[in-house]
């Protein structure tokens, strides 16, 4: 296969996002043609995917975006009949749990309905037979668990707009399948995680907190709930099972989890470490703290300037959910089995990829500090 002859063309909704980005570039790697669908912004919003850029005047350029929104059916239909992909992935969502009880009629309207749009679409162009349909599902869709751990045939109970959102795609999807023969299918998926992760979702907030406690740039970080319990995995595994899963001879939905679960609390503990801060966890409740018992060097280096004693995170209430999902634990069996899926990265190399690339990108703020500029700063 060659750059001007293109195996398959996809369309990603989505592009902009951590698993947009990933994606578009396994799919790049893989011959596709590519054509995301960004929205129109005041500021740039595709540092994710800039480094995928293709001049639009070269010849047969194998990256294009579109501009769109989830929320627009004539733009969405004109979008995928101009692109005539052979594979949809359905990954624009408003994904924030949290912000979701903020706006939840627009995350009906983005997270929900925008699936059926999308699936509609594919109908009026004719489109059944052609176009492959992934849409992004979520183990949220479990929320207050009903079985542990969670599988394919795990009763649903969401806990948030967005979950209830996503309950309407994940059966709107399931239903264009059965009743229009569309290969559609839903990934249900885990947490996941990476150096692109979105700066509020607690794994990228604690990473990018710690690098910045550790290099003098922030005093303390704030959290909510920490005994929640997750199953992280890494961005850059799951997309390859978003690809996989759209490859079969027939369309199925399919848990992707790690299989082990750890709290929020252990994942601070785990970041800090890799700076060589050693925290103890006191107090309960509202009334919890983490102080640094003892910093060393790593490989040779001392990396935090924090001191023994120091109280590096606190709660803050306005960080806990109305009704929170506590625990979630992925069985991701049917994956293994069917399609020979298990991920590569671990919970310590995650963390690990991400303080370092935080960690980095910290150092350039404090050189800016030092050469007397403020440095940005925020705790959401
Ligand atoms: P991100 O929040 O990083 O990306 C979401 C993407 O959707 C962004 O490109 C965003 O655009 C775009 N978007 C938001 N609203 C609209 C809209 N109305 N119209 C068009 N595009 C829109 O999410 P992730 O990459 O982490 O997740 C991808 C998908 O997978 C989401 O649907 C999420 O709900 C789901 N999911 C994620 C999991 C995870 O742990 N990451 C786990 C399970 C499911 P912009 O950049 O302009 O904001
Ligand atoms: P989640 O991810 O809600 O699981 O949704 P998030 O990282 O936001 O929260 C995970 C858990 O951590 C607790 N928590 C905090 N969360 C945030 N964001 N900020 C805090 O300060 C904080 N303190 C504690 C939360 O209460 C929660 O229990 C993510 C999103 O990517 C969804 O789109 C996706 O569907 C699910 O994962 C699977």
């Amino acid at each position: 296969m060659t750059a001007t002859a293109p195996k398959k063309v996809a369309l990603i909704t989505g592009v902009t996002g951590q698993d947009g980005a990933y994606l578009s570039e396994l799919l790049l790697d893989k011959g596709y043609e590519v054509h995301g669908i960004k929205r129109r912004a005041s500021l740039f919003n595709t540092d994710r995917i800039d480094h995928l850029y293709q001049d639009p005047h070269a010849d047969h350029p194998r990256f294009t975006l579109h501009y769109g929104d989830l929320t627009d059916s004539t733009n969405l239909i004109r979008i995928i009949q101009q692109v005539q992909p052979d594979e949809i992935y359905n990954l624009a969502a408003m994904s924030h749990v949290a912000v979701s009880f903020e706006e939840p009629e627009y995350t009906a309207n983005a997270d929900g309905i925008g699936t059926l749009r999308i699936l509609e679409a594919i109908r009026i162009l004719g489109l059944q037979k052609k176009t492959r349909f992934y849409q992004a599902s979520t183990s949220e869709l479990y929320g207050l668990v009903q079985e542990i751990p969670q599988k394919e045939s795990t009763p649903f109970y969401p806990r948030s707009p967005y979950a209830v959102a996503k309950l309407y795609a994940y059966w709107i999807t399931v239903n264009y399948r059965e009743a229009y023969g569309i290969y559609a299918c839903n990934g249900v998926l885990f947490n996941h995680e990476s150096p692109l992760r979105g700066e509020t979702f607690v794994t990228r907030k604690i990473t990018r907190a710690i690098a910045r406690i550790a290099l003098g740039l922030q005093d303390c970080l704030y959290l909510g709930n920490m005994s929640a319990l997750r199953d992280w995995g890494h961005a850059k595994d799951y997309v390859e099972m978003q690809w996989l899963m759209l490859q079969q001879q027939q369309a199925e939905d399919f848990v992707i989890a790690t299989g082990v679960q750890y709290s929020v609390r252990q994942f601070v503990e785990f970041a800090a470490r890799e700076l060589g801060i050693t925290l103890v966890f006191s107090g309960e409740g509202d009334q919890e703290i983490a102080t640094v018992e003892k910093v060393a060097p790593v490989g040779g280096e001392l990396k935090a300037k924090c001191k023994p004693g120091d109280v590096i995170v606190r709660v803050d209430p306005r960080y806990y959910r109305p009704t929170e999902v506590e625990t979630l634990l992925g069985d991701p069996s049917k994956a293994k089995a069917k399609l020979g899926w298990v991920p590569k990265i671990t919970l310590p190399e995650l963390v690990k990829e991400m303080v370092e690339s935080d960690y980095q990108s910290a150092k350039r703020d404090s050189l800016v500090k030092l050469a007397g500029f403020r440095a940005y700063d925020y705790n959401e």
